[in-house]
């Protein structure tokens, strides 16, 4: 094949967040604005980690997807991929990536997708890029493409004509082919592999088990069909808004009780179904919901993780447990009780898969709706899915009909009785002024540097507080800049981060979370709880002062 060298400038401002580069799509669509990156990263990575090598490529299916698999195919063959499966229609889920790089034993990986944000052509557009374990690109690797893309002078671009991404099977351009693979298929395998779906059959199709799936017109709508209708006899009316579009039916594709809430009111509604569930643009992140009942993620990873029998892949036991920085301690209750390894890592679901790569750690989480496990190197939308109604499946296997079932919200209370409760809530402050924004945090490390154990914020006395740092165990790799946390000494934690995800301003965040060992406490809603902490960690920060905000956008 023909490789055509094409001059380029560098772009400023090319920088990944917590999750791959994310621009509005308009930035994207820049005369060589993709290009750019595309080969910035190759520039970056180790001849041998692509030359004749193979990469996977997909997508949420969002607006500008289209035009942008062919912009990378024409720029792997130019630097010398020898091959690229591509997902049909462009479609594959971050998980199904994470599946078919690990089963097709590829170098590497592109993710075409902004994830949770909107799409369309006023909205987002993003890409990743994962590694030969399935998992998202090292800070390493992210900081030297970003280096990159600002001495960029040339781009490698091979002369073939666009791929037909409708029709599955081979191309081949001299040395260098395409494969069009159904996205479905080496994820759907594993994840066979991974559950009894015999057992979560057993359940769904029982006429006393309502189960309500929402893929939001994002890409989990392509896989909704093919695994809990066609192979786990789930009823086609179960799934809504099961049809992916470029724009996500004009909505916010992320699963939580502002986006998705046509979907919670469905659940809290009189005769509501008995199990719902949600994932975000992208497939990664997951939404569970009983009846009238909200799981919130952080007691949501806690709970798969105190009840792994109901999962065979862990038969031989689970290796350790981790959730992220800002994530509840409800998961660390469970590891203590199982004498299991712990870990707590950065936000961002990169930091897990040193530790899953060494051998530590099985089930993880963020309290930002992600869940997962060691099967694949991302989150998992519909396996969390899957993992909770194993747990439901498990329980109720022998209720004849008629019997009263287990239901969602009477695991979460025993699990509750058990452990204690970790209320937990987040509050977004979306698209704030960045100035504003950057000085709270400021005025915050600023308070943490005065700090000592022992002061008093109200009724709660200090045990320290930081700017969280992460050393990584496996590679002694440092991050720092964290999150600003404040711990006190009863448990309680206030975090504040400024999120790496957003397009256009700044995403102010303020995690509040508080342990209560006793049952007679645990019913009462997390906002009442909370109400105390909530007020603190508002008036502590001067948010209203720095943001101008009276109100968050989102609550969870
Ligand atoms: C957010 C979440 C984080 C998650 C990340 C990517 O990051 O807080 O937990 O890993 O999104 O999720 P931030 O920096 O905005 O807080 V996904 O599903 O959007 O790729
Ligand atoms: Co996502």
């Amino acid at each position: 094949i023909k490789i055509n060298s094409i001059p380029t400038k560098p772009i400023e401002g090319q920088k990944t967040g917590t999750s791959g580069l994310r621009k509005k799509v308009k930035v994207f669509m820049q005369e060589n604005y993709l290009a750019n990156w595309i080969q910035a990263l190759f520039n970056s990575l180790p001849p041998e980690d692509y030359k004749n090598g193979l990469l996977v490529l997909g997508g949420d299916g969002r607006y500008f997807n289209r035009e942008a698999a062919q912009i990378i195919i024409k720029i792997a063959a130019g630097n010398g991929v020898g091959k690229i499966l591509v997902g049909k229609e462009g479609i594959l889920s971050t998980p199904a990536v994470s599946a078919v790089i690990r089963k097709q034993k590829a170098n590497g990986g592109f993710v075409m997708s902004a994830s949770h944000n909107p799409g369309g052509p006023e909205y987002d557009w993003g890409i990743k890029f994962n590694y030969s374990s399935g998992q998202p690109a090292p800070e390493s690797i992210t900081d030297k493409i970003y280096g990159n893309t600002l001495s960029i002078s040339e781009l490698k671009i091979a002369e073939v004509p666009d791929v037909d991404l409708s029709k599955v099977g081979v191309t081949k351009f001299g040395n260098f082919s395409v494969e069009v693979i159904d996205p479905v298929s080496d994820y759907l395998e594993l994840l066979e592999t991974v559950f009894d779906f015999q057992l979560i059959k057993g359940l769904l199709s029982r006429p006393d088990f309502r189960f309500i799936f929402d893929a939001m017109h994002a890409v989990s709508g392509a896989y909704a069909k093919p695994i809990f209708v066609d192979k786990l006899g789930a009823s086609l009316d179960s799934i809504s808004n099961g049809i992916p579009l470029e724009d996500f039916g004009h909505g916010h594709p992320d699963p939580n009780l502002t986006y998705a809430k046509d979907l919670v009111n469905i659940l809290y509604a009189e005769n509501g179904p008995d199990f719902g569930a949600a994932s975000d643009g992208d497939g990664d992140r997951n939404m569970i919901l009983g009846k009238s009942f909200f799981v919130t993620p952080s007691d949501s990873v806690a709970v798969i993780a105190a009840n792994t029998e109901a999962i065979p892949y862990f038969k031989d036991g689970v290796k350790g447990l981790a959730r992220s920085m800002p994530t509840s301690g409800a998961l660390d209750r469970v590891a203590e009780k199982l004498n299991l390894p712990f870990f707590e890592v950065p936000t961002g679901w990169k930091f897990f898969g040193n530790l899953m790569d060494a051998g530590n750690l099985s089930v993880c989480g963020e309290e930002s709706f992600g869940t997962g496990s060691d099967h694949i190197r991302e989150k998992d939308g519909i396996w969390a899915v899957l993992a909770w109604l194993s747990i439901i499946a498990h329980r109720n296997k022998d209720k004849k009909p008629g019997e009263k079932l287990v239901s969602v919200s009477d695991v979460v209370k025993e699990h509750w009785a058990t452990y204690g409760r970790n209320f937990f809530s987040r509050y977004d402050y979306e698209e704030c002024e960045s100035e504003g924004a950057n000085k709270m945090i400021e005025y915050l490390r600023d308070i943490v540097s005065k700090s000592k154990a022992g002061d008093k914020y109200g009724s709660y006395v200090l045990q320290f507080a930081d700017d969280f740092t992460y050393t990584d165990p496996v590679d002694g790799s440092v991050v720092s800049k964290q999150g600003v946390r404040f711990v006190f000494t009863d448990g309680s934690r206030i975090i504040y981060r400024l999120s790496g995800t957003g397009s256009a301003g700044a995403t102010v965040r303020v995690y509040i979370e508080q342990f209560e060992p006793h049952v007679s406490k645990h019913d009462v809603e997390a906002q009442i709880a909370l109400k105390p902490l909530i007020d603190l960690a508002i008036s502590v920060s001067k948010l209203k002062d720095f943001t101008g905000r009276e109100q968050p956008t989102v609550i969870t």
